[in-house]
Protein backbone atom coordinates (compact mmCIF):
# COMPACT_ATOMS: atom_id res chain seq x y z
CA UNK A 1 0.00 0.00 0.00
CA UNK A 2 1.24 3.02 -0.72
CA UNK A 3 2.32 5.57 2.31
CA UNK A 4 -0.03 8.16 3.14
CA UNK A 5 0.07 11.67 2.71
CA UNK A 6 0.52 12.69 6.33
CA UNK A 7 2.56 9.90 7.07
CA UNK A 8 4.88 11.89 4.58
CA UNK A 9 3.95 15.32 5.74
CA UNK A 10 5.34 14.29 8.65
CA UNK A 11 8.16 12.68 7.82
CA UNK A 12 9.42 15.09 5.81
CA UNK A 13 8.50 17.37 8.85
CA UNK A 14 10.71 16.00 11.38
CA UNK A 15 13.45 15.47 8.73
CA UNK A 16 13.61 19.32 7.51
CA UNK A 17 14.26 19.79 11.68
CA UNK A 18 17.20 17.20 10.91
CA UNK A 19 18.31 19.16 8.33
CA UNK A 20 17.67 22.59 10.09
CA UNK A 21 20.07 21.61 13.11
CA UNK A 22 22.59 21.22 10.69
CA UNK A 23 21.92 25.09 9.34
CA UNK A 24 20.48 23.35 6.19
CA UNK A 25 17.10 25.19 4.71
CA UNK A 26 15.38 22.74 2.91
CA UNK A 27 12.86 24.68 1.18
CA UNK A 28 15.28 26.35 -0.42
CA UNK A 29 16.73 23.39 -1.31
CA UNK A 30 12.92 22.05 -2.72
CA UNK A 31 12.96 25.63 -4.66
CA UNK A 32 16.24 24.45 -6.49
CA UNK A 33 15.42 21.18 -7.54
CA UNK A 34 12.42 22.26 -9.34
CA UNK A 35 14.32 24.50 -11.18
CA UNK A 36 16.22 21.53 -12.91
CA UNK A 37 16.00 20.29 -16.08
CA UNK A 38 17.03 16.77 -17.35
CA UNK A 39 17.43 16.63 -21.29
CA UNK A 40 15.51 13.12 -21.35
CA UNK A 41 17.26 11.02 -24.42
CA UNK A 42 14.71 9.67 -27.31
CA UNK A 43 17.05 6.99 -27.96
CA UNK A 44 15.83 4.54 -24.84
CA UNK A 45 12.37 3.55 -26.11
CA UNK A 46 13.57 2.07 -28.84
CA UNK A 47 17.21 0.84 -28.38
CA UNK A 48 18.63 3.60 -30.76
CA UNK A 49 16.80 2.12 -33.99
CA UNK A 50 14.64 5.47 -35.21
CA UNK A 51 12.60 5.91 -37.83
CA UNK A 52 14.35 5.80 -40.92
CA UNK A 53 13.08 2.72 -41.55
CA UNK A 54 16.21 0.63 -42.84
CA UNK A 55 17.33 -2.65 -41.49
CA UNK A 56 21.41 -1.24 -40.61
CA UNK A 57 22.49 -2.19 -38.06
CA UNK A 58 23.34 0.36 -34.79
CA UNK A 59 27.04 0.09 -35.68
CA UNK A 60 29.34 3.04 -34.82
CA UNK A 61 30.97 1.16 -31.67
CA UNK A 62 27.65 1.29 -29.80
CA UNK A 63 25.69 -1.96 -28.44
CA UNK A 64 22.07 -2.24 -27.05
CA UNK A 65 21.31 -5.92 -25.38
CA UNK A 66 18.70 -7.29 -23.83
CA UNK A 67 14.81 -8.18 -26.06
CA UNK A 68 12.22 -6.58 -23.53
CA UNK A 69 9.38 -6.95 -25.10
CA UNK A 70 6.99 -3.81 -26.18
CA UNK A 71 10.01 -1.18 -27.88
CA UNK A 72 8.31 1.78 -29.51
CA UNK A 73 8.03 1.43 -32.98
CA UNK A 74 6.49 4.37 -34.50
CA UNK A 75 6.62 8.16 -33.60
CA UNK A 76 3.26 8.36 -32.35
CA UNK A 77 4.47 4.79 -29.72
CA UNK A 78 7.84 6.63 -28.69
CA UNK A 79 5.52 10.08 -27.64
CA UNK A 80 3.03 7.76 -25.85
CA UNK A 81 6.28 6.65 -23.80
CA UNK A 82 7.57 9.77 -23.44
CA UNK A 83 4.66 11.01 -21.99
CA UNK A 84 4.24 8.07 -19.43
CA UNK A 85 7.49 8.73 -18.66
CA UNK A 86 7.53 12.31 -17.93
CA UNK A 87 4.12 11.81 -15.44
CA UNK A 88 6.50 9.75 -13.34
CA UNK A 89 9.49 12.23 -13.16
CA UNK A 90 8.65 15.60 -10.43
CA UNK A 91 9.93 18.65 -12.50
CA UNK A 92 10.37 20.08 -16.04
CA UNK A 93 12.42 18.30 -17.82
CA UNK A 94 13.10 18.70 -21.74
CA UNK A 95 13.44 15.59 -24.94
CA UNK A 96 17.24 15.15 -26.59
CA UNK A 97 16.29 14.15 -29.91
CA UNK A 98 18.29 12.24 -32.57
CA UNK A 99 18.44 13.18 -36.21
CA UNK A 100 17.21 9.46 -37.10
CA UNK A 101 13.79 10.01 -35.05
CA UNK A 102 12.25 12.16 -37.55
CA UNK A 103 8.75 11.58 -39.47
CA UNK A 104 9.74 10.50 -42.53
CA UNK A 105 6.60 9.72 -43.62
CA UNK A 106 7.75 6.05 -45.13
CA UNK A 107 9.96 8.33 -47.68
CA UNK A 108 13.88 7.75 -47.81
CA UNK A 109 14.99 11.16 -46.61
CA UNK A 110 18.76 10.77 -46.48
CA UNK A 111 20.41 12.37 -43.76
CA UNK A 112 21.91 15.05 -45.93
CA UNK A 113 18.67 15.80 -47.06
CA UNK A 114 17.18 16.14 -44.02
CA UNK A 115 15.11 19.34 -42.99
CA UNK A 116 12.60 20.95 -39.74
CA UNK A 117 10.09 19.58 -42.31
CA UNK A 118 10.47 16.20 -40.55
CA UNK A 119 11.35 17.42 -37.37
CA UNK A 120 8.14 20.48 -37.52
CA UNK A 121 5.89 17.61 -35.30
CA UNK A 122 8.25 17.08 -32.46
CA UNK A 123 8.73 20.66 -32.29
CA UNK A 124 4.60 21.09 -32.03
CA UNK A 125 4.60 18.25 -29.88
CA UNK A 126 7.07 19.40 -27.92
CA UNK A 127 5.63 22.84 -27.68
CA UNK A 128 2.10 21.32 -26.33
CA UNK A 129 3.83 20.21 -23.30
CA UNK A 130 6.66 22.93 -23.04
CA UNK A 131 9.14 21.14 -23.20
CA UNK A 132 12.57 21.86 -24.54
CA UNK A 133 14.18 20.33 -27.39
CA UNK A 134 18.11 18.93 -27.71
CA UNK A 135 19.43 17.67 -30.90
CA UNK A 136 22.14 14.96 -32.46
CA UNK A 137 22.98 14.44 -35.85
CA UNK A 138 23.15 11.04 -36.45
CA UNK A 139 26.58 9.48 -37.79
CA UNK A 140 26.05 5.65 -37.08
CA UNK A 141 23.68 3.05 -38.47
CA UNK A 142 24.46 4.25 -42.03
CA UNK A 143 25.76 2.35 -44.86
CA UNK A 144 28.56 5.70 -45.24
CA UNK A 145 29.59 4.98 -41.23
CA UNK A 146 29.43 0.97 -42.04
CA UNK A 147 33.50 1.31 -42.11
CA UNK A 148 33.76 3.34 -38.96
CA UNK A 149 34.82 6.77 -40.38
CA UNK A 150 32.35 9.85 -41.17
CA UNK A 151 33.82 13.21 -40.70
CA UNK A 152 37.25 11.97 -40.38
CA UNK A 153 36.48 9.96 -43.37
CA UNK A 154 39.43 9.56 -46.06
CA UNK A 155 37.08 9.94 -48.98
CA UNK A 156 36.32 13.47 -49.45
CA UNK A 157 33.00 12.51 -50.64
CA UNK A 158 31.78 10.37 -48.43
CA UNK A 159 33.06 13.54 -45.65
CA UNK A 160 31.30 15.92 -47.46
CA UNK A 161 28.12 14.06 -46.81
CA UNK A 162 28.43 13.54 -42.88
CA UNK A 163 29.52 17.84 -43.47
CA UNK A 164 25.97 18.43 -44.91
CA UNK A 165 24.16 16.16 -42.68
CA UNK A 166 26.17 18.54 -39.52
CA UNK A 167 24.79 21.58 -41.64
CA UNK A 168 21.25 20.43 -41.77
CA UNK A 169 21.04 19.13 -38.09
CA UNK A 170 22.12 22.47 -36.88
CA UNK A 171 19.90 24.13 -39.06
CA UNK A 172 16.90 21.93 -37.59
CA UNK A 173 18.23 22.52 -34.14
CA UNK A 174 18.91 26.01 -34.07
CA UNK A 175 14.98 26.44 -35.59
CA UNK A 176 13.84 24.04 -32.68
CA UNK A 177 15.46 26.45 -30.19
CA UNK A 178 13.95 29.78 -31.89
CA UNK A 179 10.37 28.18 -32.04
CA UNK A 180 10.47 26.66 -28.37
CA UNK A 181 12.42 30.09 -27.20
CA UNK A 182 15.32 27.81 -25.32
CA UNK A 183 18.34 27.05 -26.63
CA UNK A 184 18.61 24.08 -28.40
CA UNK A 185 21.87 21.76 -27.26
CA UNK A 186 23.04 20.10 -30.23
CA UNK A 187 25.40 17.50 -29.93
CA UNK A 188 28.19 16.02 -32.21
CA UNK A 189 29.24 12.85 -31.73
CA UNK A 190 30.99 10.41 -34.23
CA UNK A 191 32.09 6.88 -33.78
CA UNK A 192 35.04 7.83 -36.33
CA UNK A 193 38.16 5.52 -35.20
CA UNK A 194 40.13 2.43 -35.60
CA UNK A 195 40.20 -1.14 -34.21
CA UNK A 196 43.80 -1.93 -34.59
CA UNK A 197 46.54 0.13 -33.87
CA UNK A 198 46.92 3.41 -36.29
CA UNK A 199 50.11 4.79 -37.81
CA UNK A 200 48.89 7.43 -38.61
CA UNK A 201 47.10 9.83 -36.04
CA UNK A 202 47.32 12.70 -37.17
CA UNK A 203 45.59 12.69 -40.47
CA UNK A 204 41.94 11.94 -39.46
CA UNK A 205 42.45 14.42 -36.50
CA UNK A 206 43.00 17.24 -38.99
CA UNK A 207 40.50 16.29 -41.55
CA UNK A 208 38.04 15.96 -38.31
CA UNK A 209 39.13 19.95 -37.60
CA UNK A 210 38.35 20.88 -40.96
CA UNK A 211 35.19 18.83 -41.56
CA UNK A 212 33.82 20.52 -38.12
CA UNK A 213 34.76 23.73 -38.97
CA UNK A 214 32.87 23.23 -42.35
CA UNK A 215 29.95 21.83 -40.02
CA UNK A 216 29.87 25.17 -37.84
CA UNK A 217 30.95 27.71 -40.24
CA UNK A 218 26.98 29.14 -40.03
CA UNK A 219 26.81 31.03 -37.34
CA UNK A 220 22.84 30.95 -35.38
CA UNK A 221 21.80 33.06 -32.40
CA UNK A 222 22.89 31.63 -29.07
CA UNK A 223 19.50 31.93 -27.93
CA UNK A 224 18.48 29.42 -30.73
CA UNK A 225 21.57 27.02 -30.72
CA UNK A 226 24.11 26.05 -28.80
CA UNK A 227 26.88 23.47 -30.19
CA UNK A 228 28.75 20.72 -28.35
CA UNK A 229 31.16 17.63 -29.11
CA UNK A 230 31.66 14.61 -27.69
CA UNK A 231 35.15 12.92 -26.97
CA UNK A 232 35.00 9.16 -26.44
CA UNK A 233 38.53 7.11 -25.56
CA UNK A 234 37.49 4.20 -26.91
CA UNK A 235 33.98 2.21 -28.28
CA UNK A 236 33.65 -1.71 -30.20
CA UNK A 237 36.00 -2.00 -33.04
CA UNK A 238 37.45 1.39 -32.48
CA UNK A 239 39.49 0.11 -29.43
CA UNK A 240 42.93 1.23 -30.51
CA UNK A 241 42.04 4.89 -31.74
CA UNK A 242 39.35 7.16 -31.14
CA UNK A 243 39.49 10.18 -33.76
CA UNK A 244 37.76 12.76 -31.66
CA UNK A 245 39.56 11.99 -27.86
CA UNK A 246 39.33 13.89 -24.93
CA UNK A 247 42.16 16.31 -25.81
CA UNK A 248 41.31 16.66 -29.65
CA UNK A 249 37.96 17.92 -28.47
CA UNK A 250 38.42 19.95 -25.34
CA UNK A 251 41.15 21.59 -27.47
CA UNK A 252 38.81 21.87 -30.45
CA UNK A 253 35.57 23.73 -28.11
CA UNK A 254 38.21 25.86 -26.51
CA UNK A 255 39.46 27.35 -29.30
CA UNK A 256 35.96 27.65 -31.42
CA UNK A 257 33.94 28.48 -28.26
CA UNK A 258 31.87 25.07 -28.11
CA UNK A 259 30.55 23.23 -25.55
CA UNK A 260 32.61 20.08 -24.24
CA UNK A 261 30.35 17.42 -23.97
CA UNK A 262 32.02 15.02 -20.95
CA UNK A 263 30.29 11.50 -21.23
CA UNK A 264 30.25 9.85 -17.76
CA UNK A 265 31.24 6.59 -19.83
CA UNK A 266 33.97 7.72 -22.58
CA UNK A 267 37.32 7.81 -20.10
CA UNK A 268 38.96 4.87 -18.68
CA UNK A 269 36.67 2.88 -16.50
CA UNK A 270 37.80 3.87 -13.44
CA UNK A 271 38.23 7.68 -14.22
CA UNK A 272 34.60 9.75 -13.19
CA UNK A 273 33.58 13.17 -15.13
CA UNK A 274 32.74 15.00 -11.66
CA UNK A 275 36.56 16.64 -11.29
CA UNK A 276 36.64 17.67 -14.70
CA UNK A 277 34.27 19.65 -14.17
CA UNK A 278 35.37 22.89 -12.47
CA UNK A 279 38.21 22.07 -14.18
CA UNK A 280 36.74 22.96 -17.91
CA UNK A 281 34.65 25.28 -16.56
CA UNK A 282 37.65 27.52 -15.48
CA UNK A 283 38.05 28.05 -19.47
CA UNK A 284 34.59 27.89 -21.15
CA UNK A 285 31.17 29.28 -20.30
CA UNK A 286 29.30 26.12 -20.41
CA UNK A 287 29.75 22.40 -20.96
CA UNK A 288 26.99 19.18 -21.69
CA UNK A 289 27.47 16.15 -19.62
CA UNK A 290 25.92 12.77 -20.65
CA UNK A 291 24.76 11.27 -17.25
CA UNK A 292 25.20 7.68 -18.15
CA UNK A 293 26.92 4.39 -16.34
CA UNK A 294 29.84 2.59 -17.53
CA UNK A 295 29.69 -1.22 -16.16
CA UNK A 296 33.50 -2.50 -17.30
CA UNK A 297 32.97 -0.66 -20.37
CA UNK A 298 31.19 1.92 -22.00
CA UNK A 299 27.96 -0.21 -21.87
CA UNK A 300 25.56 2.77 -20.93
CA UNK A 301 23.70 1.05 -17.96
CA UNK A 302 20.82 2.97 -16.43
CA UNK A 303 21.88 5.86 -14.36
CA UNK A 304 21.33 4.71 -10.37
CA UNK A 305 22.13 7.15 -7.50
CA UNK A 306 25.75 5.38 -7.17
CA UNK A 307 29.07 7.47 -6.29
CA UNK A 308 30.19 8.50 -9.48
CA UNK A 309 26.39 10.77 -10.02
CA UNK A 310 26.34 11.55 -6.43
CA UNK A 311 29.96 13.10 -7.07
CA UNK A 312 28.72 14.72 -10.27
CA UNK A 313 25.58 16.59 -8.68
CA UNK A 314 27.73 16.96 -5.47
CA UNK A 315 30.33 19.04 -7.97
CA UNK A 316 27.27 20.98 -10.04
CA UNK A 317 25.53 22.44 -6.70
CA UNK A 318 29.23 22.59 -4.88
CA UNK A 319 30.80 24.83 -7.12
CA UNK A 320 27.28 26.30 -8.93
CA UNK A 321 27.58 25.26 -12.23
CA UNK A 322 24.48 24.30 -12.61
CA UNK A 323 22.98 26.98 -14.68
CA UNK A 324 26.41 26.75 -16.84
CA UNK A 325 25.85 22.89 -17.33
CA UNK A 326 23.44 20.74 -19.84
CA UNK A 327 22.40 17.45 -18.07
CA UNK A 328 21.70 15.04 -20.60
CA UNK A 329 20.87 11.27 -19.88
CA UNK A 330 22.39 8.86 -22.07
CA UNK A 331 21.93 5.47 -21.06
CA UNK A 332 20.03 2.48 -23.93
CA UNK A 333 19.14 -0.75 -22.04
CA UNK A 334 16.89 -3.45 -23.40
CA UNK A 335 17.10 -5.72 -21.09
CA UNK A 336 14.25 -4.25 -18.52
CA UNK A 337 10.85 -2.86 -19.30
CA UNK A 338 11.95 0.57 -21.21
CA UNK A 339 9.70 3.36 -19.46
CA UNK A 340 11.16 1.97 -15.86
CA UNK A 341 14.14 2.84 -17.21
CA UNK A 342 13.93 6.16 -18.17
CA UNK A 343 12.16 6.91 -14.69
CA UNK A 344 14.54 5.03 -12.57
CA UNK A 345 17.72 7.37 -14.22
CA UNK A 346 15.92 10.38 -14.28
CA UNK A 347 14.60 10.35 -10.69
CA UNK A 348 18.16 8.92 -9.32
CA UNK A 349 20.11 11.89 -11.07
CA UNK A 350 17.27 14.25 -9.13
CA UNK A 351 17.82 12.35 -5.93
CA UNK A 352 21.25 13.22 -6.54
CA UNK A 353 21.16 16.62 -7.17
CA UNK A 354 18.97 16.47 -4.18
CA UNK A 355 21.50 15.09 -1.72
CA UNK A 356 23.42 17.97 -3.18
CA UNK A 357 21.56 20.70 -2.50
CA UNK A 358 20.96 19.43 1.10
CA UNK A 359 24.44 19.11 2.04
CA UNK A 360 25.56 21.42 5.11
CA UNK A 361 27.77 23.07 2.82
CA UNK A 362 28.26 26.13 4.98
CA UNK A 363 29.80 24.15 7.86
CA UNK A 364 31.59 21.54 5.13
CA UNK A 365 33.53 24.71 4.03
CA UNK A 366 34.12 26.28 7.06
CA UNK A 367 35.72 23.20 8.60
CA UNK A 368 37.90 23.01 5.53
CA UNK A 369 38.55 26.76 5.11
CA UNK A 370 39.95 26.33 9.03
CA UNK A 371 41.61 23.39 7.86
CA UNK A 372 39.81 21.27 10.50
CA UNK A 373 39.44 18.03 7.70
CA UNK A 374 38.35 15.66 10.25
CA UNK A 375 35.16 18.09 11.10
CA UNK A 376 35.14 17.49 7.27
CA UNK A 377 35.42 13.96 7.36
CA UNK A 378 32.95 13.45 9.79
CA UNK A 379 30.11 15.83 8.67
CA UNK A 380 30.94 14.33 5.20
CA UNK A 381 30.23 11.05 6.55
CA UNK A 382 27.19 11.75 8.85
CA UNK A 383 25.21 13.27 5.80
CA UNK A 384 25.14 9.80 4.07
CA UNK A 385 22.65 8.76 6.41
CA UNK A 386 20.79 12.08 7.01
CA UNK A 387 16.97 11.62 5.70
CA UNK A 388 17.08 12.57 2.34
CA UNK A 389 14.47 10.18 1.29
CA UNK A 390 11.81 11.64 3.25
CA UNK A 391 12.58 14.86 1.76
CA UNK A 392 12.48 13.13 -2.01
CA UNK A 393 9.19 11.91 -0.75
CA UNK A 394 7.53 15.10 -0.01
CA UNK A 395 9.03 16.47 -3.30
CA UNK A 396 7.52 13.93 -5.24
CA UNK A 397 3.98 14.63 -3.88
CA UNK A 398 4.34 18.26 -4.14
CA UNK A 399 5.27 17.44 -8.33
CA UNK A 400 2.17 15.62 -8.12
CA UNK A 401 4.42 12.32 -9.03
CA UNK A 402 3.71 8.79 -7.35
CA UNK A 403 6.27 8.66 -4.07
CA UNK A 404 8.52 5.21 -3.55
CA UNK A 405 7.96 2.92 -5.60
CA UNK A 406 4.14 3.64 -6.34
CA UNK A 407 5.17 4.65 -9.88
CA UNK A 408 6.03 1.01 -11.22
CA UNK A 409 2.41 0.45 -10.75
CA UNK A 410 1.75 2.89 -13.26
CA UNK A 411 4.40 1.71 -15.63
CA UNK A 412 2.75 -1.86 -15.26
CA UNK A 413 -0.74 -0.77 -15.79
CA UNK A 414 0.65 1.12 -18.61
CA UNK A 415 2.76 -1.64 -19.90
CA UNK A 416 -0.36 -4.40 -19.74
CA UNK A 417 -2.88 -1.71 -21.43
CA UNK A 418 -0.66 0.09 -23.74
CA UNK A 419 2.58 -1.62 -24.86
CA UNK A 420 1.73 -5.13 -24.71
CA UNK A 421 0.16 -5.48 -27.74
CA UNK A 422 3.62 -4.12 -29.72
CA UNK A 423 4.12 -7.56 -28.82
CA UNK A 424 2.21 -9.31 -30.97
CA UNK A 425 3.54 -10.40 -34.07
CA UNK A 426 2.14 -9.34 -36.80
CA UNK A 427 0.71 -12.52 -37.87
CA UNK A 428 -1.17 -13.09 -34.35
CA UNK A 429 -2.41 -9.94 -35.17
CA UNK A 430 -3.61 -10.85 -38.03
CA UNK A 431 -4.96 -14.32 -36.97
CA UNK A 432 -7.08 -12.14 -34.40
CA UNK A 433 -8.37 -9.47 -37.05
CA UNK A 434 -9.46 -12.47 -38.88
CA UNK A 435 -11.08 -14.33 -36.16
CA UNK A 436 -13.18 -10.88 -34.94
CA UNK A 437 -13.87 -10.44 -38.48
CA UNK A 438 -15.76 -13.75 -39.14
CA UNK A 439 -17.29 -13.27 -36.26
CA UNK A 440 -19.34 -10.86 -37.04
CA UNK A 441 -19.97 -12.04 -40.89
CA UNK A 442 -17.20 -10.95 -42.97
CA UNK A 443 -15.73 -12.55 -45.59
CA UNK A 444 -11.73 -12.91 -45.41
C1 LIG B 1 28.09 7.26 -27.93
C2 LIG B 1 27.74 8.56 -27.31
C3 LIG B 1 26.51 9.22 -27.86
C4 LIG B 1 25.39 8.23 -28.06
C5 LIG B 1 24.12 8.84 -28.56
C6 LIG B 1 23.16 7.81 -29.04
O1 LIG B 1 29.09 6.59 -27.27
O2 LIG B 1 27.63 8.44 -25.94
O3 LIG B 1 26.14 10.25 -27.05
O4 LIG B 1 25.12 7.53 -26.90
O5 LIG B 1 24.39 9.79 -29.51
ZN1 LIG C 1 26.98 10.20 -24.88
Amino acid sequence: MPTSTSHIETAYSLARDRYGELGVDVDAALQRLRDVSLSLHCWQGDDVAGFEGGTTEIGGGLAVTGRYPGRARTVDELRDDLDQAYRLIPGNHRLNLHASYGEFGGRQVDRDEISIEQFQGWIDWAQERSLGLDFNPTYFAHELADDGMTLAHPNPTIRDFWIRHGQACRQIAAEMGRQLGSPCVNNVWIPDGMKDTPVDRKGPRERLVAALDEVFAETFASSDLRDAVECKLFGLGSESYVVGSHEFYLGYALSRGKLACLDAGHFHPTETIADKISSVLCFTPEILLHVSRGVRWDSDHVVILDDPVIAIAQELVRGDFLGRVHLGLDFFDASIQRVAAWVVGARSMLKALLAAFLEPIARLREAESTGDYTTRLVLLEEQKLLPVGAIWDYYCLTQDVPTGIAWLEDVRRYEREIQQARQLPPRVLNAQVASETSSIGIER
